[in-house]
């Protein structure tokens, strides 16, 4: 049979439709798995991005239901966002309706690529049956006081008209837009993530199925930091202010105090003193600056004297306060004891303002009284500091925090850099905040029964600001209080909400009383395998993992963590640059496709490199999948070629069963494939029996959906090959009759020999000596003993005589 791929494949679409081929089963007898890629946002067209993501989800669905598991493999979109928005302002279309579009598109693409979702359990974030539900979200999280308002200083996107939240500012850029983000003082609202800060953290630690990388990023994301506050008394003043700091084992080494410019204490202090304007005019040279530039090592570091003292309670000695941009409001107290012998930052604010240096802790390995150079940040010898002198500081830093505690002079203390999540976003579409201010009574949830708040359809998209404050209707509503008017919130969600629980959704995307049924989620959740971008390791991975923490604490379901595995598969390169659009070079999977089918592009895929790995785009390699596949294709529909060895093309097909089962189990697909391809090339060349083709199509179903199940059906079985059983391998078929013992003697490799398998200990002696390149260094030894292990090794311990 000719391989005709553009033919088959239609063909096959039509008929798993027709048969609900991809329907999700749910049977009581047998084990679940949920299988799920991250769902995209609708932009219309599949990249080559999406075929891998999508490709090796694909495949591992498939296989998972050969092996008999219930498997839940559902595809949805994440079609709230800027882009339908952008394309409405530029094309006169509504959002909505370009995201429905878009959506059905994108569908019919993944079908075309043999991606076997359930599409009955489709979900689109931009319909409000799904929206609904994070309104409702909200408004619990509301209730238990972790969704909350606040004016803060926040990132502002002026290219995308709207705030982000810290985790979507990258290096100072918006991360859609790349346009540098700006502070703005604005009333905003929040989630507190950060009263999940801890479990976020300890509960990584459980997560054996993530790459260590992707942990390590959300470990220093959240940022967890032990030390202790310390009071410090100010010279002529009742109050005292508290300092955040690690380093305990450097308070006799404090010389001066700094202070964040917004710090609450300083204006009060300043005013009517001579100090007043410097310090005043510096405050608002600091107020337009970003916190990237605050914290950018490279620059200057600037700042004024207050004119105010405190005392350090080790020595009861008095140092100077300043205030400078390097501390920041928002992490620790807002103020620290400064060292500048061991604090990088700290010597160069020191040297620039040339405040004292005092050294305390002593490198064992510098030369005596060498000058400083710079901060001596590491362990060493306590100096300088009373009684502790001699000490490690190791040791000391104990001890000082004992006293700190133990004198009443401060506490221990955790610190997160981790902050709450700002939600806020001043744009048309997305979901709607459901919340209503009231004159009378304040800010009001919208109460329950009322939702969805739905998105208003009389906008207008080329205005300035929010397009829905364009809407007549949408803010005028009733105060559910006291019946007065009241005004609409009219700030819409960040979409990454709508991301954060999608995936319970599916486990019942109907359901119409709750977010999700909970037996349901119950039988699927957690994900068992999840598969996406290393781009979402912090933002979207550590969000949805709060909102399961969430859900769990609401009494919905008792799962701590959404996602059992997660693999994070390389990108797509060309020439060894990212694939995209900006760059001009990407390849379009639907050219591939048109020439080469669906299969070729799926193989070439996931054959191409390691999941983890960048995959670098080769037309040559492509052309060689759809080679393969022909080959395939001729062998199993050829006349069968009685075997040369029957007993040898059993043990290949045992031992390709298991390699490739083992190999889709962790997902070295690459290496499955070119098992495959061996095993052809066996086939090809020693014959073939009719079990040998059969377990070739049924081990190639997972990668090559569309040929696989046209072989079958070629061989005469009636049902789908993708709801056949994958094939068992017997251990014991997979042995080679001969191996290889390597014989040394005193441990130096002297011969190897080929001798049937299990063979007893005093053959291989025998055998052993009867070679002249052992007997040679064998002869005038004595023998102390012999090493021998069981079909590998025999080792002769011989000393001469
Ligand atoms: C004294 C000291 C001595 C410090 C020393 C370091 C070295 P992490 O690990 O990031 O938590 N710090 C505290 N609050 C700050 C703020 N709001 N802005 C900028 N810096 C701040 O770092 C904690 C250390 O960062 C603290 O320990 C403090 O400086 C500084 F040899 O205190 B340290
Ligand atoms: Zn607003």
């Amino acid at each position: 049979m000719d391989y005709k791929p553009l033919e088959l494949e239609e063909k096959w679409i039509r008929i798993w439709q027709d048969q609900k081929l991809t329907q999700t089963v749910e049977d009581s007898n047998a084990p679940f798995c949920y299988v799920l890629e991250m769902f995209p946002y609708p932009s219309g067209k599949l990249h080559m991005g999406h075929v891998r993501n999508y490709a090796l989800g694909d495949a591992f669905a498939r296989y998972k239901r050969m092996c008999g598991y219930n498997v839940l493999h559902p595809m949805g979109f994440d079609a709230l966002g800027l882009p339908a928005e952008n394309a409405a302002k530029a094309h006169h279309v509504h959002p909505e309706s370009w995201t429905l579009s878009k959506i059905e598109e994108m569908k019919a693409q993944q079908i075309r690529m043999g991606f076997g979702y359930d599409w009955d359990r489709m979900i689109a974030t931009c319909l409000p049956e799904y929206y609904r539900w994070c309104q409702w979200l909200f408004l619990k999280l509301f209730d238990k006081g972790l969704a909350y308002k606040k004016e803060a200083p926040v990132n502002w996107c002026e290219m995308c008209q709207t705030v982000l939240a810290n985790e979507q500012v990258e290096d100072g850029a918006c991360w859609r837009c790349k346009s540098d983000v700006q502070l703005k003082q604005l009333d905003q609202w929040f989630f507190k993530i950060t009263s999940y800060a801890e479990e976020l953290y300890q509960d990584l630690d459980r997560l054996e199925g993530w790459p260590e990388k992707v942990k390590m990023m959300q470990r220093n994301w959240i940022g967890r930091s032990v030390g202790v506050e310390i009071d410090l008394s100010i010279v002529g003043e009742s109050e005292s202010v508290t300092v955040f700091t690690t380093r305990a084992d450097t308070v006799y080494g404090m010389t001066y105090m700094v202070m964040a410019p917004e710090h609450p204490k300083v204006k009060s202090w300043v005013k009517g003193t001579a100090y007043e304007s410097d310090v005043l005019a510096f405050i608002d040279e600091c107020s337009s600056k970003s916190q990237v530039d605050r914290t950018d090592e490279t620059q200057p570091k600037k700042g004024v004297f207050t004119g105010k003292y405190f005392v350090n309670p080790f020595t009861q000695t008095e140092h100077p306060i300043w205030i400078s941009d390097y501390v920041l409001m928002d992490y620790g107290t807002g103020a620290v004891m400064a060292v500048p012998a061991h604090d990088e930052r700290d010597f160069q604010f020191a040297k620039q303002y040339d405040l004292p240096i005092k050294v305390v802790i002593e490198d064992p390995e510098a030369l005596k009284d060498a000058p400083l150079e710079s901060a001596f940040v590491d362990v060493g010898v306590m100096v300088n500091s009373d009684d502790y002198n001699g000490l490690s500081s190791d040791v000391f830093k104990q001890q000082s925090i004992d006293r700190i505690v133990d004198e009443g002079w401060g506490r221990k203390k955790l610190n997160y850099k981790l902050r709450d999540w700002l939600l806020s976003r001043q744009r048309y579409w997305g979901t709607p905040i459901p919340i209503l201010y009231c004159d009378d009574c304040g800010i009001v949830p919208v109460p329950e029964d009322q939702l969805p708040v739905e998105l208003p359809k009389d906008v207008v998209f080329d205005g300035e600001g929010n397009p829905i404050s364009s809407s007549k209707t949408f803010s005028e509503a009733t105060c559910p209080k006291c019946a007065s008017t009241a005004r609409r919130e009219t700030d819409t969600m960040d979409t990454f909400i709508d991301s954060s629980w999608y995936f319970y959704r599916f486990a019942s995307p109907h359901f119409k009383e709750a977010p999700f049924d909970k037996n349901a989620v119950q039988k699927w959740a957690p994900v068992d395998q999840y598969i996406g971008g290393v781009e979402h390791a912090i933002l979207h991975l550590l969000y949805a993992r709060f909102v399961a923490k969430a859900f769990r604490d609401l009494g919905l379901t008792d799962i701590d963590e959404p996602f059992k595995s997660l693999l994070t598969q390389g990108m797509v390169l060309k020439d060894g640059v990212k694939m995209s659009k900006s760059l001009g070079n990407t390849v379009d999977p639907s050219q591939i496709i048109d020439r080469y089918g669906a299969d070729t592009a799926r193989l070439f895929i996931l054959f191409g490199a390691p999941v983890e790995r960048d995959l670098d785009w080769s037309d040559t390699a492509v052309e060689g999948s759809f080679r393969f596949l022909s080959r395939v294709c001729r062998l199993c529909t050829e006349e069968l070629k009685v075997p040369s060895d029957a007993e040898a093309l059993e043990r290949m097909l045992h031992k390709v069963i298991q390699g490739v089962t083992q190999d889709i189990e962790r997902f070295s697909y690459n290496t499955a494939i070119s098992k495959l391809m061996e095993y052809v090339n066996y086939m090809s060349q020693n014959g073939t029996t009719m079990e040998s083709v059969l377990v070739l199509i049924q081990l190639l179903a997972p990668f090559a959906p569309f040929l696989s199940e046209e072989l079958w059906a070629y061989h005469g079985q009636k049902e789908s090959v993708h709801c056949s059983n994958w094939p068992c391998f017997d251990a014991q078929k997979t042995m080679d009759p001969v191996v290889t013992f390597v014989v040394q003697v005193n441990g130096k490799v002297r011969t190897k020999l080929s001798l049937s398998r299990d063979c007893d200990k005093d053959t291989v002696i025998s055998e052993a000596k009867a070679d002249h390149r052992v007997a040679k260094y064998l002869s005038n030894t004595e023998l102390i003993k012999e090493i021998f292990v069981p079909n590998k090794l025999l080792n002769f311990v011989v000393r001469p005589i």
